[in-house]
């Protein structure tokens, strides 16, 4: 498709396919909160829009009832997100959340929820440039009423609620290729139990392979070698902001966290029950009490559609981490990297093995951050996903995605994007 074939985002304030950014910055930045509708956009008849109170449980079992039947499904439908209840509070009543940034569309006669998208708000820096905006996530309609421009509606319904706060820009990702791209980045997964990733046919049996050589291939140790190493909690929170912070400033496209977000992000709920838990974090203690690293994955099963021996894959997604290895060098320097490409190989080892005795079955990656250093040698495999990066009214120099056009990881630049969306 081109520019001109997308009939709602070549109204939009986002960079098109056809023009090279020549300096980086708003597209338009010529209206105040006083400019933008104070009414909703109007919906069908039928259709009623509803500001949903996630502090409600009812009514967040109703948000993650429409994505586990509605949500993103990979190319085939084999597969589809599996968010739960306690991911949707985290991920969706972050530091600073509104309420009216939930949005939901309801039939009008039955009040059944047939769609909904999100906002949260966040601190961007792209480039240096520190920037006000919101973060754009699950947007989702029906199955049934798919195709009938009902998405355009709800993304003009949030982006006039968000610019009712003075907020003008947004960061959102995508599987589909949209105007225009700021990076891409691939997904990249690691078998942890490979019998049961080949029998919901996500891992083909290799040719010359055996199940058993699959199974030998992707063993890993019982126990963690870092020493140190242990659950980041509460009292983590100001050294792990300070690591964090140090580390994603070197990147291009990073999120900048408050003390507050980074114990919401990293922490969760320290009470919540082994089997709800969704962000897992760890860090590394030295003998002095500093902390060295910090690395951490959240859970995000998928659902399996259409097979009788498993309904389910549980799934760690790689999150954020930090190391002090190398984190006063500049990020080209080739010792420098050498070092923290040892040390993340040590670091994700042990992730993979904490995530193991956690019963995932699959770790997943993304080549942002410095991903690309280690997925190799850890036995991550390159999907046939691909995620891409969006800013709406901004415009920014293309950013690396972490691998080469030849489809290669980029183990020399690695990736410039250090926002991990959920
Ligand atoms: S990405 C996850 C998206 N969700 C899914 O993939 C779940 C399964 N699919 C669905 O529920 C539907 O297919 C959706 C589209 C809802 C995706 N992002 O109503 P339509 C354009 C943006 O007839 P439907 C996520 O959550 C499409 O190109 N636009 O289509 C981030 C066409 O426009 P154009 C998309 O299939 C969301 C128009 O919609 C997407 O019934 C970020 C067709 O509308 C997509 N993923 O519904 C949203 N898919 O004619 C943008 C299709 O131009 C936020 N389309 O080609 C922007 C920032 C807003 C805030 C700004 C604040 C300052």
């Amino acid at each position: 498709k081109k520019d001109e074939d997308y009939r709602f985002w070549k109204t939009q304030p986002v960079a098109r396919f056809s023009e090279q950014v020549e300096s980086e910055g708003p597209i338009d930045s010529s209206k105040t909160p006083d400019d933008i509708p104070a009414e909703p956009y109007a919906l069908l008849k039928e259709f009623e829009w509803d500001t949903l109170d996630l502090e409600d449980k009812s009514i967040i079992m109703e948000v993650y009832e429409l994505l586990y039947g509605n949500y993103v499904e990979d190319t085939d439908s084999t597969l589809r997100f599996s968010y739960s209840p306690e991911f949707l509070d985290w991920a969706l009543k972050a530091p600073g959340w509104r309420k009216d940034w939930h949005v939901g569309v309801r039939v009008a006669g039955t009040k059944k929820l047939v769609a909904f998208i999100s906002g949260i708000p966040v601190t961007l820096d792209v480039r240096g440039k520190v920037i006000d905006s919101a973060e754009i996530n699950f947007l989702c309609i029906h199955k049934k009423l798919r195709s009938k421009r009902l998405a355009p509606v709800m993304i003009k319904e949030v982006t006039r609620r968000i610019n009712k706060q003075n907020i003008w820009q947004a960061l959102y990702t995508a599987g589909v290729v949209l105007p225009k791209p700021v990076s891409t980045c691939r997904y990249y997964h690691r078998s942890i139990n490979w019998p049961k990733l080949n029998d919901v046919g996500f891992s083909p049996l290799p040719y010359g392979m055996t199940r058993a050589k699959m199974v030998a291939k992707y063993a890993l140790p019982s126990e963690t070698s870092t020493a140190g190493l242990r659950r980041m909690v509460a009292a983590d929170v100001p050294a792990v902001h300070e690591l964090l912070t140090k580390y994603l400033r070197k990147f291009e496209l990073s999120q900048v966290f408050s003390q507050d977000e980074i114990r919401h992000w990293m922490i969760h709920d320290e009470e919540i029950a082994d089997e709800k838990r969704v962000v897992y974090s760890y860090v590394v203690d030295s003998p002095d009490n500093t902390l060295t690293d910090f690395v951490s994955f959240y859970k995000l099963p998928s659902t399996v559609l259409g097979n009788s021996s498993h309904n389910s894959i549980n799934i760690a997604y790689s999150f954020y981490y930090a190391s002090t290895t190398s984190l006063e060098l500049p990020r080209d320097d080739k010792a420098g990297v050498l070092n923290l490409q040892s040390r993340l190989q040590v670091l994700f080892n042990d992730a993979l093995i904490l995530a193991k005795q956690a019963n995932f079955d699959v770790f997943n990656a993304l080549t942002l951050l410095d991903n690309s250093l280690f997925l190799e040698d850890l036995k991550f495999g390159a999907g046939d996903g691909f995620l891409n990066y969006y800013l709406f009214n901004y415009k920014a120099f293309p950013i690396n995605g972490g691998y080469l056009e030849n489809g290669k990881l980029d183990g020399i630049n690695r990736s410039g994007v250090a926002v991990v969306m959920l």
